[in-house]
């Protein structure tokens, strides 16, 4: 119904408005929080792509937020065990329009979305001071297979060429 559509889009401006108002921009151009979203796009030009995060790969510095939007449907967002920084709890995200996580702990941290990972649906988030960020990192307990390790390879690939070592 269009009246219902143009008050859905009012009220996603206003919180867009409220989002960037409390996403403060620092000197050299980072953000202090990154919004993440979860996409469905059955046309996308490779398989690898048809479920994906949006953005696919994010550097916070240590105690920046991340704010994961659409985990609806089938989309949720879960860490990849042995992937991510030794004594982390486990990340889990399900069910809601939007969560915001604080990430305290720095290190790379690979996610997944329990239903379209096997097709690819992988992010890295990359946490702290690049100096601390091995590919893989020491603290990588397993290795991912599939097209699941096809996306991960992409992600350190992009990890490098952003932050070289
Ligand atoms: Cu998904």
């Amino acid at each position: 119904m269009p009246s219902a559509f143009f008050k859905y889009a009012a009220v996603a401006s206003v919180m867009a408005a409220i989002l960037l108002a409390t996403s403060p921009i620092f000197a050299d151009g980072t953000s202090s929080s990154a919004k993440i979203d979860q996409i469905s796009d059955p046309l996308a030009d490779r398989v690898l792509d048809m479920f994906r995060f949006e953005p696919n790969f994010v550097a916070l510095k240590t105690g920046e937020r991340v704010t994961f939007n659409n985990s609806r449907g089938q989309h949720t967002v879960v860490s990849v065990k042995g992937l991510i920084p030794d004594g982390v709890e486990k990340i889990s995200v399900a069910n809601t329009a939007s969560e915001t996580l604080t990430m305290d702990v720095p290190g790379l941290y690979v996610l997944t979305c329990k239903v379209h990972g096997r097709y690819g649906m992988v992010m890295l988030l990359a946490v702290g001071e690049p100096d601390a960020w091995k590919n893989p990192p020491e603290s990588w307990t397993r290795k991912l297979s599939g097209r699941h390790d096809e996306k991960l390879q992409e992600l350190l690939a992009k990890l490098d060429a952003k932050f070289p070592r």
